[in-house]
């Protein structure tokens, strides 16, 4: 019987050995940052909830994807990014992200209403919102393609030296793009500062993600390209704060990219059209009750003594700022129709 060859010599340890990011431990937040990130999650859900009215009383018309469920990820994520040198770039389901940066709520909604005074002049609506001052690079409709984008920030922070990182966000469809993995192999290759965030909200329309999957544990989704991934509790804000600065930490380091798979889901439907039949109510009724990020905040705060008096004013003041910004989208004018022939490239090139 012929001799089995030799073992192949390893010539490189396995992903497991090479240095990785720390392991990230839930962000201590005083209460004060507490009390920062329940208004920022509570103005996203309750900027979402009136954007889902408004969009029935056919006042938006279009696409509109809302990201109530997910507040915790946008929030805890970019409370630790530098807003003056960091970008972010998202999809269409992109108002979230839009708040968590700050920028104001007026100027999102107006934008989905179509008014002149939206933020990209109600000519982009709930998928394609900008802010190039926040260093906010969209609202992209082309499931993946905010992905191969934000590579190519990633590579201008790097060529400029200028400090930044790039944080790209998509979803777990997304996922099983092409360029998803060409954006993976240059970003590891030139050693991009760059957070890739896979926000796993367990649907791609109406497809789970153990049907579409083939590996369904997205985080290590890098492994071929040696790239480290980090799965986190996207319900959590804290846990998504701890894992963005160990993520920021290696990223800034000059270490290469990063991914975080964000686990998280969405309560509503794929966009406003969804029936959603592909689903149970009982399934989602059970991570309201069991996993809601702002009930889980809510708890936090009340162990440091805030009081229901003072998350009911909070609540006020929320509200009011989202009816202001309803009133003002609803009442400022339409795009001039001469606003038609601007922002188009009409170059040949
Ligand atoms: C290239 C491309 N293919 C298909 C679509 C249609 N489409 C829009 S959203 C979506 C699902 C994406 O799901 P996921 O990446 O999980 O993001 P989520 O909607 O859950 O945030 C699909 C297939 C598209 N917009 N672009
Ligand atoms: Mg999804």
């Amino acid at each position: 019987m012929a001799k089995a060859p030799p073992a192949r010599a390893i010539a490189e340890p396995p992903i497991t050995n090479r240095e990785r990011p720390a392991e990230p431990k839930p962000y201590e937040a005083s209460k004060d940052e507490l009390l920062a990130f329940y208004k920022q999650m509570l103005l996203i859900r309750r900027f979402e909830e009136k954007a889902g009215q408004l969009y029935g009383l056919g006042l938006i018309g279009g696409f509109c994807h809302l990201y109530i469920g997910q507040e915790a990820v946008a929030v805890g994520l970019q409370s630790a990014l530098d807003g003056e040198t960091d970008s972010v770039i998202t999809g269409y389901r992109d108002h979230g992200h839009m708040l968590a940066y700050g920028i104001d709520p007026k100027v999102i909604m107006a934008e989905l209403t179509g008014r002149g005074s939206g933020i990209s002049k109600g000519k982009g609506g709930s998928m394609h919102m900008f802010s190039t001052e926040h260093k906010f690079y969209g609202g992209h409709g082309i499931v993946g393609a905010q992905v191969s984008l934000g590579t190519g920030l990633a590579f201008k922070h790097k060529y400029s030296n200028d400090g930044g990182i790039c944080m790209a966000y998509f979803g777990d469809g997304a996922a099983n793009q092409g360029q998803v993995y060409e954006s993976f192999n240059m970003a590891e290759l030139w050693k991009l500062p760059i957070i890739f965030v896979i926000e796993n909200n367990q649907y791609a329309m109406g497809t789970s993600v153990n049907r579409a999957s083939a590996e369904d544990q997205l985080y290590r989704r890098g492994e071929s390209f040696r790239i480290p991934g980090i799965q986190v509790d996207g319900m959590d804000v804290l846990a998504c704060r701890g894992a963005a600065e160990e993520a920021i930490a290696w990223v800034r380091a000059g270490k290469g990219p990063v991914i975080l798979e964000m686990k998280t889901y969405r309560y509503r439907g794929h966009s406003m059209s969804d029936p959603a039949k592909y689903r149970t109510r009982d399934e989602v009724q059970a991570v309201r009750d069991k996993s809601d990020p702002i009930d889980h905040i809510k708890k936090l705060l009340d162990e440091q003594g805030v009081t229901e008096a003072d998350l009911k004013s909070i609540e006020q003041e929320i509200r009011k700022t989202v009816n202001e910004a309803a009133d003002f989208a609803e009442q400022t004018p339409e795009p001039d129709v001469a606003e038609l022939y601007t922002d188009v490239l009409v170059e040949s090139y």
